[in-house]
């Protein structure tokens, strides 16, 4: 079965003023479609590779299965991790793992925003849930799978690939790092634990 381009959960100006909507469009429509493509085209391609008994070419198509099946589920969750009637503080359950494993919300805030900051090139800030210990981690993902942690789910994603905020902030990524924490959807990233625990 083909994976399908999940539909925008809100309308393209939704985020306005601090996600403008011509990012948020093209950021979709192109560059989410085509991590979903390209994940379809490397199971495609390794089905092809199974029938034909060829695996020639099989390090180039694991490696694009890792890295367009990430980049098409990333993105999903990072549209998820926002709402227009985001930011603020977390509650309940999620703030209270924060303060266990972070110390406090503003602790974990600036370790979060420093990780986004310092990702190396093109990549993401997450935090991520493991439950084998009960624990949440920040990760920098590098790309949309380098540097990640095994048994970790992510429930919060930031994007900050250039093309996520190029063309309204350009090259301030700290900028979009503090706009987008006024639109942070801790609704969803507390079912998200939830739904773990
Ligand atoms: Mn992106």
């Amino acid at each position: 079965m083909k994976h399908e381009l999940p539909p925008l959960p809100y309308d393209y100006n939704a985020l306005e003023p601090y996600y403008d909507e011509a990012t948020v469009r093209i950021h979709h429509d192109k560059h989410q479609a085509a991590y979903v493509a390209g994940w379809n085209k490397a199971e495609e391609e390794l089905e092809k590779a199974r029938i034909a008994g060829d695996y020639s070419l099989i390090q180039n198509w694991e490696r694009q299965l890792a890295f367009q099946s990430s980049g098409a589920i990333l993105h999903a969750l990072f549209w998820q991790s926002m709402s227009k009637h985001g930011g603020g503080e977390p509650k309940g359950s999620l703030l209270e793992q924060i303060k266990k494993d972070f110390g406090s919300f503003e602790n974990f805030k600036k370790q979060f925003s420093a990780a986004a900051l310092a990702v190396e090139g093109s990549g993401w800030a997450l935090l991520g849930w493991m439950p084998s210990l009960g624990k949440l981690y920040i990760l920098q993902v590098e790309n949309h799978q380098k540097l990640t942690m095994w048994d970790i789910r992510p429930i919060l994603a930031l994007d900050v690939w250039e093309h996520a905020y190029y063309l309204k902030f350009q090259n301030r990524r700290a900028d979009w790092i503090e706009s987008w924490w006024n639109i942070v959807n801790w609704e969803n990233a507390s079912k998200m634990l939830n739904y773990e625990l």
